[in-house]
């Protein structure tokens, strides 16, 4: 059921400035945070990691979540009425293997219906769902990623054009492998280093599939933004050099320049330099999740706990708190121009390697229906991107993070990042009702055509 929306949009005094033609303008979501109808796939990782007491925060589990597997046409509804150009979902792996293919039949209706509504669809082919038994740790899981892409790319490339390989490899990474807070809940510390290459060798395989599948249109959503130093002291200033390596510089690098920044090739598994060579086959485009810069200092021998995730005493740097800046529910401050950082940082860095670049991310979770701090963010967001385009960096989309509130991992339901509600106190209904921002943002959508 969709219940009528919240407030009407607020009047916009500054209206967004126009982003150049043909720009592609979204929302996103993932399989496991919103499908349910595990009976309906295969088990995966997180199914697992959440039926370990104390995992999620809340006890929840993402056995329904919002029930999109049952209710994706009232989902498609609701992108319609928000007049999105593009919707970034992903495909559940773990759907795709169940059964005789009856999993990769949902996707199969999915994209009938988002054609059907002139929305175009936008795959994630990985978003941290790996079917249970499979571990990254191992070479061959990339080799069976590239068999699941090349499957989905069978049965839907007639009607998708545009692919994304993989969600956020680093907080797959750092979390799940490192840090031990989410699936499969690992803490390895600098031992995950391989999962971060087998995933990137994923990636280039992946590419490889889509291209044989005749795709033209491929590109990864990589999660990156500023590291800032907490002070100019010496060892303030290196621990945050070596954290924009392991975020940003780990996962772009290989990608865009062809090889591991300083050190690090060296602790990777195999024959790195062949690897590379499949890592850095040529995307159409870079996707880009930003959500907030990250302050980084020295070391400060305790355990720290920041934005819901214990940090070792043992890692070779702290992260702080960003002061005088509004946080979200997640405690994640709102600092939009770190967008326009990040990216006249990377055109900087990167120059003509890098591709035309998409934001495949962007949101914040707060509680409510008249969600002006929504508003506020993406209002800002926007601005930043902008400012971004006019300093000379090709961006070429925008999708916000999240179409429906959702499974946060290892939040569960307490953390709201939707455009629209849902309803998880009535779970027979679901009930999904639009925010203030939904309203917001049909509204500037409409001002942009
Ligand atoms: O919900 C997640 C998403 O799955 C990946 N990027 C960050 C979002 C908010 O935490």
């Amino acid at each position: 059921m969709i219940r009528r929306m919240a407030t009407e949009s607020r009047d916009a005094a500054h209206p967004i400035p126009r982003f150049p033609a043909g720009f592609l303008w979204g929302v996103s979501t993932s399989a496991h945070q919103i499908e349910g109808a595990v009976d309906e796939r295969e088990p995966s990782v997180w199914d697992a990691f959440t039926a370990e007491p104390g995992r999620v925060k809340d006890g929840s589990t993402a056995a329904v979540a919002c029930d999109h597997y049952h209710r994706y046409g009232e989902d498609v509804a609701l992108l319609a009425g928000l007049g999105v150009d593009a919707y970034r979902f992903s495909v559940s792996w773990p759907r795709v293997r169940f059964g005789d293919g009856s999993g990769l039949d949902f996707y199969d209706r999915l994209v009938d219906e988002l054609c059907a509504a002139g929305v175009r669809p936008v795959p994630t082919l990985f978003h941290w769902d790996l079917p249970a038994g499979l571990d990254w740790l191992d070479r061959d899981t990339a080799a069976r990623f590239a068999d699941h892409v090349a499957r989905v790319a069978d049965r839907l490339g007639d009607r998708v054009g545009k692919w994304i390989t993989l969600n956020e490899p680093a907080e797959h990474t750092l979390l799940g492998h490192a840090l031990g807070v989410h699936a499969p809940g690992r803490k390895l510390l600098f031992d995950a280093l391989p999962v971060a290459h087998h995933q990137l060798l994923a990636h280039g395989l992946a590419v490889r599939a889509l291209r044989a599948a005749g795709a033209t249109d491929i590109g990864i959503a990589n999660s990156h933004g500023p590291v800032w130093p907490a002070s100019r002291e010496p060892a303030d200033l290196e621990a945050a050099a070596f954290y924009d390596l392991l975020l940003n510089r780990l996962f772009a690098e290989p990608l865009l320049l062809g090889r591991y920044p300083e050190g690090l090739g060296e602790l990777m598994p195999g024959d790195v330099e062949s690897d590379l060579k499949v890592i850095a086959e040529p995307v159409d485009w870079y996707g880009v999740n930003y959500y907030a810069p990250t302050k980084v200092g020295a070391p400060q021998g305790t355990e720290i706990e920041f934005g819901g995730v214990v940090m070792p005493a043992e890692l070779p740097f702290s992260v702080r708190q960003i002061e005088g800046r509004p946080v979200t529910d997640f405690g994640w401050p709102v600092v939009p121009e770190g967008l326009t950082e990040v990216l006249t940082t990377f055109h900087e860095r990167y120059g003509d390697r890098l591709p035309p670049v998409v934001i495949t991310e962007n949101g914040c979770s707060y509680e409510g229906l008249d969600d002006q701090d929504r508003i506020a963010y993406l209002d800002g967001h926007l601005r930043a991107l902008h400012r971004a385009v006019e300093a000379g960096v090709d961006v070429r989309g925008y999708f916000v993070w999240s179409l429906l509130d959702n499974f946060e991992w290892a939040e569960g339901y307490a953390r709201r990042f939707g455009l629209v509600h849902v309803d998880f106190e009535d779970p027979a209904a679901l009930t999904r009702t639009p925010k203030a921002s939904y309203a917001w943002f049909r509204d500037m959508l409409r001002s942009q055509r």
